[in-house]
């Protein structure tokens, strides 16, 4: 996209491409503003303090969509002693022509006084556009008792104001203006609204206006504020000068203060996409001494919003340094003392902030403030892995230094945890813990794991096969509930469900606690049939909504009980499936008499020896371990709600779309 330079941008002199065939006909008016002031919250999650800001935000938002699609780089924030606030940018200005469907009005009083009119859809130029986070600054409008705003635009000045987003009179025309350009929107929020008594925290706006600046470096942003309003306030000033070249990195300088840290440097970036779709920035450093009353921090944002409620841009970024100190680990000789790093033990002392700019960002949870694009795992992790490894590489001594730290981090974790183990085991003791649980005598969850077995004649078989040490057995009757489509009431009042929870130790509701898991492995082992699939999707769909560190820190397995038994003569082996059987008849039993095919019909055929050897004995046996795809967390969602949840109609028609897939149906 075009990108004028600097003086062009001061001077008003660019023509810049899109101003020419960018005009009123692209944008999509949708509805009026009534709606806003009968139900502000829908709109700015509310009437408080954070709402009034979030009017702040919009506004702020739009000049930096200007200012990220490279028409603007300049914005000016001012607060006056009477409560008007006003944001200008000097892009290209709002477009006033007439809209083509409402003759008689601007391009800008349909954006200014419709709802969701404006939408930057499909623009090049706004192609990763914040403002499309919004809701738009006509409810902004909407929401204050005046506001003006001016457009600079062509050389010409334009200005109208607003009531409670109704137009009080035409679009004016105030005349030439060479050495102007851009958009200045002035509003005083409606005290109907949001009470007599509320106001801008100039702190507040000081702050958003300067974290604004460090996102988008080439952004100068000027802030000012009148005197009487920051005169007790010693760390806001009435005027400041806001422009980070170095961007995030800046920010956590600042952050860090003289912070003692792990490395001297931090590490700092940004993707080669220097504008645009898949932009990414980031700075990261560790401090043993925490930041504040935190012991880490990290700050996140798509398109400058700043996403609160993290998501998939964070996901992405915890995974390269995760998996950039684990590989620098094998290179350096580490790897045993590191095999046991998490991305918590990484992210668990670090300052991190990372800026990712998608063109169509996807926000999800209650205040929208979470980055939900599944693509976003991967732009951030492809952009940091990589100089991340290089920053490693390029410093052994301070990477070392790193690794070291972090690797203490997790020896921390497990000692604290096998500290709390101790206590816990003593404690579960005395816990009601269910009869027909079968415990091992362990006293810590180290090193120990409890096998979920279906039916009792199996439970029976799997009491005489296991390692009473360290080797736990609840039998399960039948199948449990599917908690993916029960009220959490009814899975509270659950007995399988609570006896499951009790064993594991880590109870249910309020008192839920993963971490206090009484064994290190789960293992579920159901007959090899369709029942016994259908009792570990039933288990497996328990574990994922109510137990996912569980799934995340790979401690949930399934057994691979045998399906048949080949004999000849004095030899006898298992064959786990249909190609193993003919493998190892073709490969084992090349000698001469009658070989055997015994075909297991469920583990409670089996008799205690042979179910040790081949499904229980760690040295002997295969499990499966169940792993989430870390890439693609919100595809295994969309997954579980499908395959267990209530709509039967999904579930009918991803059997439709897979069936061809199947090959040995065995109904
Ligand atoms: C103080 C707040 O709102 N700045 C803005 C622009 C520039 C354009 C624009 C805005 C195109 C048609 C949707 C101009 N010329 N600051 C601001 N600057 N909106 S908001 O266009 C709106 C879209 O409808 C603009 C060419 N393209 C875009």
């Amino acid at each position: 996209m075009a990108k004028a330079n600097q003086n062009e941008l001061f001077s008003g002199s660019s023509k810049d491409k899109a101003e020419k065939d960018y005009s009123a006909k692209d944008i999509q008016v949708l509805e009026g503003l009534e709606p806003v002031r009968l139900r502000p919250g829908m709109y700015i999650g509310g009437t408080d303090a954070r709402a009034l800001h979030h009017l702040f935000a919009e506004v702020l938002d739009n000049s930096m969509d200007e200012a990220v699609a490279g028409h603007a780089s300049r914005i000016e924030v001012e607060l006056d002693v009477s409560g008007y606030l006003s944001v200008s940018d000097n892009g290209r200005g709002i477009p006033v022509d007439p809209h083509p469907k409402y003759k008689n009005k601007s391009a800008l009083e349909v954006i200014m006084t419709t709802l969701h009119a404006g939408g930057k859809f499909d623009d090049k130029a706004y192609q990763t556009s914040g403002g499309l986070h919004g809701v738009g600054v006509s409810v902004v409008n909407a929401l204050s008792d005046h506001l003006i705003v001016e457009v600079a635009r062509g050389r010409k000045l334009y200005r109208q104001s607003f009531k409670r987003g109704k137009a009080i009179g035409k679009l004016e025309h105030l005349g030439d203006t060479p050495n102007r350009r851009g958009t200045k929107v002035s509003f005083h929020p409606d005290p109907e609204i949001f009470g007599p008594k509320a106001h801008f925290s100039p702190a507040r706006l000081f702050r958003m206006a300067r974290a604004k600046a460090y996102l988008q470096p080439g952004v100068e942003i000027r802030w000012k504020c009148a005197p009487e309003l920051v005169a007790n306030l010693e760390t806001v000033p009435t005027e400041a000068v806001f422009l980070f070249p170095g961007g995030l990195s800046d920010f956590l300088k600042e952050t860090l203060g003289n912070k003692v840290t792990v490395t001297p440097e931090i590490f700092k970036g940004r993707s080669k996409a220097e504008t645009g779709h898949g932009r990414v920035e980031w700075a990261v450093s560790w401090s043993p001494q925490g930041f504040g009353d935190a012991d880490s921090f990290v700050r996140s944002y798509c398109n400058t919003i700043p996403t609160l409620g993290g998501g998939t841009h964070e996901q992405g970024f915890r995974s390269a340094l995760t998996k950039g100190l684990r590989a620098y680990a094998d290179i350096s000789g580490m790897s045993k003392k590191a095999s046991n790093i998490t991305p918590d033990d990484v992210m668990n002392s670090a300052g991190a902030l990372v800026s990712v700019f998608l063109s169509s960002p996807e926000f999800q949870g209650q205040t929208k403030d979470r980055l939900s694009n599944a693509e976003a795992v991967r732009v951030v992790e492809m952009a940091v892995r990589d100089p991340f490894d290089h920053w490693l590489a390029g410093s052994p001594k301070d990477a070392t230094k790193l690794l070291e730290y972090v690797i203490e981090q997790a020896d921390d974790r497990m000692r604290r945890r096998k500290a709390r183990d101790v206590k816990r085991k003593a404690a579960t003791r005395k816990l009601r813990l269910p009869g027909k649980l079968a415990d091992c005598s362990n006293k810590t969850a180290e090193g120990t794991e409890i096998f979920i077995v279906e039916g009792e004649s199996a439970g029976g078989s799997a009491k005489q096969a296991r390692n009473r040490k360290t080797q736990a057995i609840l039998p399960l009757k039948g199948k449990i509930l599917n908690v993916e489509s029960a009220s959490y009431a009814k899975i509270a009042a659950n007995k399988e469900i609570n006896d499951l929870a009790t064993a594991l130790g880590v109870g249910l509701g309020k008192k839920f606690n993963p971490d206090d898991l009484r064994y290190e492995r789960v293992i579920i082992m159901t007959d090899a049939d369709v029942d016994g699939a259908h009792i570990a999707a039933l288990l497996i769909t328990f574990f994922y909504r109510y137990m996912p560190n569980l799934l995340h820190e790979g401690r949930l397995y399934m057994a691979m009980p045998p399906l048949f038994r080949i004999t000849q003569g004095g030899k006898s082996m298992y064959a786990n499936d249909e190609d193993h059987k003919q493998l190892l008849i073709d490969t084992e039993f090349t000698g001469r008499g009658k070989i055997e095919i015994g075909r297991f019909k469920g583990l409670g055929e089996m008799m205690p020896a042979q179910l040790k050897v081949t499904t229980m004995n760690p040295d002997t046996r295969t499990l499966a371990r169940i792993t989430l795809d870390e890439d693609n967390l919100p595809t295994t969602e969309a997954l579980v709600e499908t395959l267990m949840g209530k709509r039967a109609d999904l579930r009918y028609q991803y059997i439709q779309d897979h069936a061809q897939y199947v090959d040995d149906l065995d109904v």
